[in-house]
């Protein structure tokens, strides 16, 4: 059983849900551009109206108020806070988050800042990005403004959410905002100033600290999982979790990422693996890089089975057919919520947290006006037993949070019918926003009524 303290909450991001972008003094980010661009995102749609949460967001508070969500991770879009990325200051953006966090606070809900959440300001692009070095001092400008102006209320920070993902779908892939496919040199670079920046916008965060602050990460990646209990398959899962990716798609190298943040070092095999292609790495940068957390989150939607092989390495377990999936494809695999978690604590040892997870669905809005979504009961309960089966073996497991509260943008996906994540469903062309059958059974969990 998951104790009184546990931390339940429910997370979205600026892009994904705001709307009213590039409007009230905002300034361009990728993903607007990206958008706009066509091609990129489903059916050309973009995030200008999105759940136009910039006007909602108090009914969508109240949402959260009346299933009893008593946390709330959302992320801040730099270009609405500087136009340009850094130097004049957007005074209107600031004040809806203040808006934002104010109202929160009335609802008794906890505001967990995620300082980036992909939308990097264009200006900033044209610059040259995260290959530009300048990267971590205006990502360290950025969030000590946020520090400054918030963390009189905001006392949890998370810095950047899924490095894999901004750098891994966007530049190494190519599939996500800006869409600019880069070679793996490169993309090494802007992986390496993106974790320097993450260090620095901790130093400033706390800098400029108004309250003793909690500050974390949330970075993600499939899990391996053992087929069996046997040791040989456990190690076998956990040396696939740690392992480097292929190098045509390092980005979802777990390791690569967490080991520097919390280790102070890039893992040796990985360093081994790269070596054509690694930007210069200093002592100084490292030290930058290992600045102590709190916390570690982690975004943990699946994973896949593995076992020990013949020749002593790790290898891929080929699914049945007819696996289950989520509307997106995702394998439904709540294992991934045992072992990420189990294995990430073995490694980091630092209170853990699941910063996002959750699954699309097709969801409609049935002939008595209610939204049915069994699968996602099924998908959450299913996934939450293996959560609380890792705390009970050992994790320090300190909460949760459901991806996501409302249906949203879904990034390249945009607002496709199989991609709905939320526990309260949106009908895009008026907005109505109707609480889903798994969001009254969240609401129930959450308050104790009933078990796992
Ligand atoms: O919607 C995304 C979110 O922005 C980052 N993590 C995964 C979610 C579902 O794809």
């Amino acid at each position: 059983m998951f104790n009184r303290d546990f931390v339940w909450g429910v997370a979205t991001s600026s892009y994904q849900i705001e709307g009213e972008a590039m409007r009230f003094g905002a300034g361009k980010n990728v993903w607007d551009a990206f958008s706009h661009a066509g091609g990129g995102v489903y059916n050309n749609q973009t995030g200008d109206i999105a759940c136009n949460h910039y006007n909602l967001y108090q009914r969508d508070i109240d949402i959260m108020k009346e299933l009893g969500i008593k946390h709330y991770r959302f992320s801040t879009n730099w270009a609405r806070i500087l136009p340009g990325g850094f130097g004049r200051v957007n005074e209107e953006g600031l004040a809806f988050y203040d808006r934002l966090i104010d109202a929160l606070l009335r609802a008794g809900i906890e505001p967990w800042l995620t300082v980036f959440h992909w939308e990097l300001p264009l200006e900033l692009y044209y610059r040259g990005g995260f290959a530009n070095p300048d990267i971590v001092e205006w990502f360290g400008d950025y969030a000590a403004l946020l520090s400054d102006r918030f963390s009189d209320r905001v006392k949890h920070f998370f810095t950047i959410n899924e490095p894999q993902c901004f750098i891994g779908l966007g530049y190494v892939r190519g599939e996500h905002a800006p869409g600019a496919k880069r070679g793996t040199k490169e993309t090494m670079l802007m992986g390496h100033n993106a974790l320097k920046a993450h260090g620095r916008a901790v130093q400033r965060l706390r800098e400029k600290a108004r309250q003793p602050l909690l500050i974390g990460v949330a970075p993600t990646g499939s899990v391996p999982y053992p087929v069996s209990d046997s040791p040989a398959d456990i190690e076998a899962a956990k040396k696939a979790y740690f392992a480097p990716a292929e190098e045509n798609d390092w980005a979802w190298s777990v390791a690569w990422w967490s080991d520097p943040m919390i280790l102070g070092k890039y893992p040796e095999d990985a360093l081994k693996k790269y070596e054509p292609f690694l930007p210069e790495i200093s002592d100084a940068d490292l030290k930058l890089i290992n600045q102590p957390l709190d916390f570690y989150g982690q975004n943990i939607y699946n994973g896949y089975a593995v076992k020990m092989g013949e020749n002593g390495e790790s290898e891929a377990v080929k699914r049945y057919d007819g696996f289950p999936s989520t509307g997106l494809g995702w394998p439904v695999t709540p294992e991934a919520l045992y072992w990420g978690p189990k294995f990430l604590y073995e490694r980091y040892r630092l209170p853990f947290y699941i910063t996002e997870n959750g699954v699309a669905v097709n969801d409609v809005i049935s002939l008595d006006g209610k939204v049915h979504d069994p699968q996602r009961i099924d998908f959450t309960e299913r996934y939450l037993r293996a959560l609380e089966k890792a705390q009970k073996d050992g994790v320090d497991v300190r909460g949760y949070f459901h991806w996501s509260i409302l249906d949203n943008f879904e990034w390249a996906s945009g607002y496709s019918s199989s991609s709905r994540f939320g526990l309260v469903y949106v009908d895009y062309r008026t907005q109505e926003r109707v609480i889903k059958d798994s969001g009254y059974w969240y609401s129930r969990l959450i308050r104790g009524d009933m078990p796992l």
